[in-house]
């Protein structure tokens, strides 16, 4: 049947595999043992990202407020061919990769200048990649699929390294969950996989008006703060505990000095939670805080800076009219720390084979 033919087609485009930990990552107890207990709270966002938490997501990400994700496609779309001609990959490696909306933009430009590649979607989440794998090999019939399953935090050492000049794709400001030191640390762990002739192409946010950064994580239908809250939910679950949701507000709030959105969850009353796993118990007063997740907004010199620091030099630098948001493009220094030169060309197209 043709349909079971093209099943079995598809399925020798698609592979996933487990990435192996370089370190092992903390559990959600381990980081509640050591956010939660005590103030200042704190838990990691990654957890936010549920199947309900990951779906709100998509649906912040439509709301006329959530600017970020709709700029960055619009420049990913308006820019692909270019991104595609400077770094002529053989592999697009996408960290984070979710449910691949953007990448379609880079695989679309592949296709254009006859440059076909493989897709290699790293993403914690094995449902997703094996989804977007599918959807991406539909609307690319030259497309293979390299899906890797795992947990960046966990290191990338053990991230398979194809043969032929990579593409590692970091988009959609994940960046900005990351404080100073740990977004350094990250970007040099990628630079530490990259050989001469790969790119990074890193898609970050921008300072801009505390107005619009505020409207942006409280949208007036209310899904950032059904996003933030669920976190509980993902608690109570996961840890056997017994927030009550209705206890909490949502809060987000710009600090123009540090330059990055603050999400909290804020007790309306004082109240004791238990959390089960730990067998542990902790006492909020009213208006204490958990700070949830930070969503930092670069400048354009803190790009530069940050991507030097990590051994990168900066090869292009994107962004829309409003300087909303940045795509940046840039390659590894090299070991002596000299630029390391490699062929760009420049009419894109035919000129691969
Ligand atoms: C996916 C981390 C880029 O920080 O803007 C959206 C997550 N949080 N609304 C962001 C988020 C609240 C988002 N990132």
């Amino acid at each position: 049947m043709q349909t079971r033919l093209l099943d079995s087609r598809t399925k020798e485009r698609f592979s996933c595999q487990r990435v192996r930990p370089e370190r092992p990552v903390p559990s959600l107890a381990e980081d509640a043992q050591l956010g939660l207990l005590t103030p200042p709270r704190s838990l990691p966002p990654k957890y936010f990202y549920d199947s309900h938490g990951s779906a709100l997501f998509d649906r912040i990400c439509t709301t006329p407020e959530y600017y970020v994700t709709r700029t960055e496609s619009a420049l990913l779309a308006a820019r692909a061919a270019a991104i595609i001609d400077a770094s002529r990959p053989d592999h697009i490696v996408e960290l984070g990769s979710g449910a691949s909306r953007k990448t379609h933009h880079l695989l679309q430009a592949c296709e254009l200048s006859c440059a076909p590649c493989t897709y290699w979607p790293y993403d914690v989440c094995e449902s997703i990649l094996v989804e977007a794998g599918e959807r991406l090999m539909a609307a690319f019939d030259w497309l293979d699929v390299n899906a890797l399953v795992g947990d960046y935090h966990a290191g990338l050492r053990h991230l398979p390294e194809p043969q032929g000049r990579c593409l590692y794709a970091f988009l959609g400001s994940t960046i900005g969950n990351f404080d100073g030191p740990q977004a350094v640390a990250l970007l040099q762990e990628l630079n530490l996989k990259m050989r001469p002739g790969d790119s990074l192409l890193l898609g970050a946010d921008r300072v801009k008006d505390a107005t619009i950064l505020h409207a942006a994580y409280n949208d007036a239908a209310g899904l950032t703060a059904a996003f933030n809250l669920n976190l509980l939910r993902v608690l109570n679950r996961e840890l056997d505990a017994d927030f009550a949701p209705e206890a909490f507000d949502h809060e987000a709030r710009y600090d123009e000095e540090a330059q990055q959105v603050e999400m909290y969850l804020v007790a309306r009353r004082s109240q004791s939670v238990h959390l089960g796993v730990l067998d542990e118990s902790l006492r909020l007063e009213a208006g204490e805080r958990i700070l949830t997740e930070i969503s930092r907004k670069f400048t354009p010199d803190k790009l530069d800076t940050l991507l030097h620091e990590a051994g990168f030099n900066v090869t292009a630098h994107y962004e829309p009219e409003d300087s909303y948001f940045s795509l940046i493009l840039a390659s590894p220094r090299g070991a002596n720390g000299a630029q390391v030169s490699y062929p760009r060309i420049q009419g894109g197209a035919a000129a691969r084979s």
